[in-house]
């Protein structure tokens, strides 16, 4: 069944104190780490998680992993049974990347259910070091999360700060 429309919820905190099934990671192509949410997920989650990172650099992604793209690690410690890493766009103002931010987005949601996850829990992707402007990245993520056809059943947006907060909470409303 992939009909399903799924509930969304808006938490304010820390995404890598979160119990769900997936944790979404806002990483960068190279998925060996690097600030922000990629940070904190790989410093709380432990060694375990850039394991199989390394592990998929030396194997299908060789290149690293495309912008808009999604794939799934070991979780480490985190209180969740994968991290699905997703690459989003950086920010320009003269290019229109929203499509490519969409589909981190729809990307992740198909590798949760291909894991068979009920809950996943995502962070506001691109909308900090990447430079995308919070309100436009949160009107992207709902609007593409609502139109996925998925069979996950709880989408949780964890926002880390409240300004982040109420725009998710703007675009829900
Ligand atoms: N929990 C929830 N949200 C968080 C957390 C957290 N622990 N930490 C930060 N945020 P960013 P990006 C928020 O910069 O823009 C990394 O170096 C943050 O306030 O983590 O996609 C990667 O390796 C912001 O609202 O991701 C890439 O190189 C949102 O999460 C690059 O940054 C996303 O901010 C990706 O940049």
């Amino acid at each position: 069944m992939t009909s399903t429309r799924a509930e969304i919820v808006l938490v304010r905190g820390d995404i890598t104190e979160q119990t769900v099934d997936v944790i979404v990671n806002a990483a960068n192509s190279s998925l060996l780490g690097g600030g922000g949410v990629d940070g904190a997920i790989h410093r709380r989650g432990g060694p375990a998680i850039l394991a199989d990172c390394r592990k998929l650099r030396a194997s299908q992604y060789g290149k690293g992993l495309a912008t808009g793209r999604a794939v799934a690690t070991t979780a480490g410690r985190l209180h969740a049974g994968h991290v699905i890493h997703t690459v989003g766009p950086v920010y320009a103002r003269e290019v229109d990347r929203s499509e490519l931010l969409a589909s981190c987005y729809r990307e992740s949601l198909r590798v949760a259910d291909e894991l068979g996850a009920r809950t996943v829990a995502f962070p506001a992707v691109s909308a900090g070091i990447y430079g995308w402007p919070m309100e436009d990245a949160a009107r992207i993520a709902v609007e593409t999360v609502r139109a996925a056809e998925t069979s996950v059943e709880e989408i949780r947006f964890v926002l880390f700060d409240e300004a982040a907060y109420e725009a998710f909470a703007r675009q829900i409303r």
